[in-house]
Protein backbone atom coordinates (compact mmCIF):
# COMPACT_ATOMS: atom_id res chain seq x y z
CA UNK A 1 0.00 0.00 0.00
CA UNK A 2 1.17 3.06 -1.23
CA UNK A 3 0.83 5.46 2.13
CA UNK A 4 1.42 9.04 0.47
CA UNK A 5 -1.06 8.22 -2.06
CA UNK A 6 -3.89 7.72 0.37
CA UNK A 7 -3.06 10.56 2.33
CA UNK A 8 -3.83 12.55 -0.78
CA UNK A 9 -7.23 11.19 -1.54
CA UNK A 10 -9.01 13.98 -0.47
CA UNK A 11 -10.72 12.43 1.88
CA UNK A 12 -11.11 12.90 5.72
CA UNK A 13 -8.97 10.48 7.38
CA UNK A 14 -8.59 9.84 11.37
CA UNK A 15 -5.08 8.67 12.64
CA UNK A 16 -4.65 7.53 16.46
CA UNK A 17 -1.73 8.20 18.04
CA UNK A 18 -0.03 5.44 20.10
CA UNK A 19 3.01 6.48 22.68
CA UNK A 20 4.51 3.06 23.60
CA UNK A 21 5.02 4.17 26.99
CA UNK A 22 1.26 4.35 28.24
CA UNK A 23 -0.16 1.00 26.56
CA UNK A 24 0.46 -2.56 27.75
CA UNK A 25 0.30 -5.15 25.75
CA UNK A 26 -3.39 -5.87 26.68
CA UNK A 27 -4.58 -2.38 26.43
CA UNK A 28 -2.75 -2.55 22.67
CA UNK A 29 -5.39 -5.65 21.64
CA UNK A 30 -8.54 -3.71 22.72
CA UNK A 31 -7.37 -0.61 21.34
CA UNK A 32 -6.69 -2.70 17.82
CA UNK A 33 -9.99 -4.36 18.06
CA UNK A 34 -11.81 -0.73 18.37
CA UNK A 35 -9.82 0.84 15.63
CA UNK A 36 -10.56 -2.24 13.21
CA UNK A 37 -14.06 -2.04 13.82
CA UNK A 38 -14.15 1.83 13.70
CA UNK A 39 -12.21 1.98 10.60
CA UNK A 40 -9.22 4.08 11.60
CA UNK A 41 -6.83 5.30 8.97
CA UNK A 42 -3.62 5.46 10.61
CA UNK A 43 -1.43 4.56 13.58
CA UNK A 44 0.91 7.13 14.17
CA UNK A 45 3.32 5.18 16.69
CA UNK A 46 5.97 7.82 18.45
CA UNK A 47 6.26 10.02 20.73
CA UNK A 48 8.84 13.33 21.97
CA UNK A 49 10.34 11.13 25.02
CA UNK A 50 10.43 7.52 25.06
CA UNK A 51 10.94 6.19 28.59
CA UNK A 52 10.90 2.77 28.40
CA UNK A 53 12.37 0.23 25.45
CA UNK A 54 8.45 -0.53 24.13
CA UNK A 55 8.34 0.69 20.65
CA UNK A 56 9.28 -2.74 18.68
CA UNK A 57 6.92 -4.36 21.04
CA UNK A 58 3.72 -2.17 20.08
CA UNK A 59 4.67 -2.00 16.67
CA UNK A 60 4.60 -5.64 16.39
CA UNK A 61 1.55 -5.82 18.42
CA UNK A 62 -0.86 -3.45 16.23
CA UNK A 63 0.81 -5.27 13.17
CA UNK A 64 -0.27 -8.28 14.49
CA UNK A 65 -4.05 -7.49 15.33
CA UNK A 66 -4.94 -5.39 12.55
CA UNK A 67 -4.24 -3.95 8.91
CA UNK A 68 -4.16 -0.40 9.81
CA UNK A 69 -0.98 1.12 8.66
CA UNK A 70 1.26 2.00 11.26
CA UNK A 71 3.29 4.96 10.68
CA UNK A 72 6.06 6.39 12.83
CA UNK A 73 5.59 9.41 14.67
CA UNK A 74 9.71 9.97 15.51
CA UNK A 75 10.86 11.68 18.95
CA UNK A 76 14.42 10.81 17.68
CA UNK A 77 16.19 8.72 15.37
CA UNK A 78 16.29 5.71 17.75
CA UNK A 79 12.54 5.44 16.90
CA UNK A 80 13.55 4.02 13.46
CA UNK A 81 11.88 0.46 13.29
CA UNK A 82 11.50 -1.46 10.32
CA UNK A 83 8.51 -3.33 11.31
CA UNK A 84 5.98 -0.25 10.89
CA UNK A 85 4.90 0.38 7.34
CA UNK A 86 6.19 4.25 6.84
CA UNK A 87 7.83 7.33 8.97
CA UNK A 88 7.20 10.58 9.32
CA UNK A 89 10.24 12.28 8.08
CA UNK A 90 9.76 15.23 10.62
CA UNK A 91 11.27 18.47 9.80
CA UNK A 92 10.44 21.15 12.17
CA UNK A 93 9.89 24.13 10.14
CA UNK A 94 8.50 26.29 12.69
CA UNK A 95 11.07 26.22 14.87
CA UNK A 96 14.94 27.06 14.46
CA UNK A 97 17.09 24.67 15.44
CA UNK A 98 19.59 22.76 13.10
CA UNK A 99 19.38 19.61 14.41
CA UNK A 100 15.81 19.25 13.87
CA UNK A 101 15.57 20.63 9.98
CA UNK A 102 18.64 19.25 8.66
CA UNK A 103 20.98 17.35 11.30
CA UNK A 104 19.25 14.55 12.53
CA UNK A 105 18.00 13.99 8.96
CA UNK A 106 21.30 13.34 7.45
CA UNK A 107 22.10 10.51 10.22
CA UNK A 108 19.13 8.84 9.58
CA UNK A 109 19.52 9.32 5.57
CA UNK A 110 21.69 5.99 5.24
CA UNK A 111 19.45 3.67 7.45
CA UNK A 112 16.04 5.05 5.77
CA UNK A 113 17.65 4.40 2.24
CA UNK A 114 18.44 1.01 3.56
CA UNK A 115 14.67 0.19 5.27
CA UNK A 116 11.86 -0.46 3.45
CA UNK A 117 9.79 2.06 5.23
CA UNK A 118 7.89 4.45 2.93
CA UNK A 119 9.16 7.54 3.84
CA UNK A 120 6.67 10.77 3.89
CA UNK A 121 8.58 14.12 4.32
CA UNK A 122 6.90 16.06 6.70
CA UNK A 123 6.79 20.03 7.69
CA UNK A 124 6.22 19.82 10.92
CA UNK A 125 5.19 23.06 12.48
CA UNK A 126 4.74 23.33 16.72
CA UNK A 127 2.05 25.83 17.63
CA UNK A 128 1.44 27.05 20.99
CA UNK A 129 -1.74 25.55 22.80
CA UNK A 130 -1.49 27.73 26.48
CA UNK A 131 1.62 26.08 28.32
CA UNK A 132 4.61 24.53 27.01
CA UNK A 133 4.65 20.76 25.94
CA UNK A 134 7.00 17.65 25.64
CA UNK A 135 7.33 18.31 22.24
CA UNK A 136 7.98 22.16 22.50
CA UNK A 137 10.52 21.66 25.06
CA UNK A 138 12.46 18.49 23.98
CA UNK A 139 12.95 20.25 20.15
CA UNK A 140 14.20 23.44 22.15
CA UNK A 141 11.99 25.57 19.80
CA UNK A 142 9.74 28.49 19.86
CA UNK A 143 6.55 27.68 19.21
CA UNK A 144 4.44 29.92 16.49
CA UNK A 145 1.59 31.71 18.59
CA UNK A 146 -1.82 30.54 18.46
CA UNK A 147 -3.04 34.14 17.11
CA UNK A 148 -0.16 34.42 14.37
CA UNK A 149 -1.87 32.92 11.48
CA UNK A 150 0.10 34.95 8.88
CA UNK A 151 3.29 33.38 10.47
CA UNK A 152 1.67 29.75 10.13
CA UNK A 153 0.75 30.25 6.74
CA UNK A 154 3.95 31.98 5.40
CA UNK A 155 5.60 28.65 7.19
CA UNK A 156 3.52 26.18 5.67
CA UNK A 157 3.64 27.62 2.27
CA UNK A 158 7.74 27.40 2.67
CA UNK A 159 7.16 23.86 3.59
CA UNK A 160 5.51 23.14 0.50
CA UNK A 161 8.13 24.85 -1.92
CA UNK A 162 10.61 23.30 -0.24
CA UNK A 163 9.01 20.13 -1.70
CA UNK A 164 7.74 18.78 1.88
CA UNK A 165 4.78 16.65 0.81
CA UNK A 166 2.81 16.98 4.05
CA UNK A 167 2.06 19.57 6.73
CA UNK A 168 1.54 18.53 10.23
CA UNK A 169 0.47 21.11 12.39
CA UNK A 170 0.54 19.68 16.29
CA UNK A 171 -0.47 21.48 19.22
CA UNK A 172 1.87 18.94 21.09
CA UNK A 173 0.79 16.02 22.89
CA UNK A 174 -1.62 17.00 25.99
CA UNK A 175 -1.85 20.78 24.47
CA UNK A 176 -4.33 22.77 26.46
CA UNK A 177 -5.97 24.41 23.61
CA UNK A 178 -6.13 22.83 19.85
CA UNK A 179 -5.42 24.59 17.02
CA UNK A 180 -6.99 27.23 16.34
CA UNK A 181 -9.75 27.06 13.07
CA UNK A 182 -8.90 30.43 11.44
CA UNK A 183 -5.30 29.31 11.85
CA UNK A 184 -6.37 25.31 9.71
CA UNK A 185 -8.10 27.62 7.69
CA UNK A 186 -5.70 29.91 6.21
CA UNK A 187 -2.87 27.22 5.78
CA UNK A 188 -5.13 25.08 4.05
CA UNK A 189 -6.32 27.82 1.43
CA UNK A 190 -2.66 28.03 0.73
CA UNK A 191 -1.05 24.90 0.39
CA UNK A 192 -1.97 22.08 -2.20
CA UNK A 193 -0.30 19.25 0.08
CA UNK A 194 -2.30 17.08 2.87
CA UNK A 195 -3.10 18.60 6.08
CA UNK A 196 -2.59 17.15 9.24
CA UNK A 197 -3.75 18.81 12.66
CA UNK A 198 -2.96 17.46 16.04
CA UNK A 199 -2.89 18.20 19.50
CA UNK A 200 -5.56 18.62 22.30
CA UNK A 201 -8.24 17.49 20.78
CA UNK A 202 -10.19 15.48 23.26
CA UNK A 203 -13.86 15.39 21.94
CA UNK A 204 -16.15 14.60 18.34
CA UNK A 205 -17.04 18.32 18.25
CA UNK A 206 -13.45 19.66 18.37
CA UNK A 207 -12.59 17.21 15.52
CA UNK A 208 -15.47 17.94 13.50
CA UNK A 209 -14.71 21.60 13.63
CA UNK A 210 -10.93 21.23 12.97
CA UNK A 211 -12.38 18.91 9.57
CA UNK A 212 -14.58 21.89 8.85
CA UNK A 213 -11.48 24.19 8.74
CA UNK A 214 -9.96 22.32 6.04
CA UNK A 215 -7.63 19.37 8.42
CA UNK A 216 -7.28 15.99 6.23
CA UNK A 217 -6.06 14.14 8.63
CA UNK A 218 -7.02 14.62 12.77
CA UNK A 219 -5.03 12.76 15.18
CA UNK A 220 -5.44 12.19 18.56
CA UNK A 221 -3.69 10.45 21.28
CA UNK A 222 -3.90 11.47 25.30
CA UNK A 223 -7.52 11.69 24.93
CA UNK A 224 -8.19 8.64 23.61
CA UNK A 225 -5.25 6.69 26.26
CA UNK A 226 -7.50 8.55 28.93
CA UNK A 227 -11.36 6.89 27.10
CA UNK A 228 -10.43 4.72 24.57
CA UNK A 229 -14.22 4.67 23.57
CA UNK A 230 -13.57 8.07 22.15
CA UNK A 231 -12.38 6.84 19.10
CA UNK A 232 -15.62 5.59 17.84
CA UNK A 233 -17.08 8.42 18.47
CA UNK A 234 -14.78 10.51 16.71
CA UNK A 235 -14.64 7.69 13.86
CA UNK A 236 -18.01 8.37 12.91
CA UNK A 237 -17.24 12.38 12.47
CA UNK A 238 -15.04 11.27 9.62
CA UNK A 239 -17.69 9.03 8.25
CA UNK A 240 -20.43 12.18 8.30
CA UNK A 241 -18.39 14.37 5.32
C1 LIG B 1 0.57 15.04 19.39
O1 LIG B 1 -0.86 15.57 17.60
C2 LIG B 1 -0.58 14.63 18.56
O2 LIG B 1 1.72 15.19 18.68
C3 LIG B 1 -1.78 14.24 19.38
O3 LIG B 1 -1.98 15.09 20.47
O4 LIG B 1 -2.11 13.56 22.42
O5 LIG B 1 -3.04 15.87 22.57
O6 LIG B 1 -4.17 14.13 21.21
P1 LIG B 1 -2.88 14.62 21.73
Amino acid sequence: MNIYSSLSENKKQFAVLVDPDKYNGKQLIDLTGLARKSMVSYFLVGGSLLSEDNLDTTIKIIKDNCEIPVIIFPGDIMQINENADAILLLSLISGRNPELLIGKHVIAAPYLKRSRLEILPTGYILVDSGKPTTASYMSSSLPIPNDKDDIAVSTAMAGEMLGLKLIYMDGGSGAMNPIPLSMIEKVKENISVPLVVGGGIRDPHTAAERFKAGADVIVVGNAIETENSLLEKIAEIVFSF
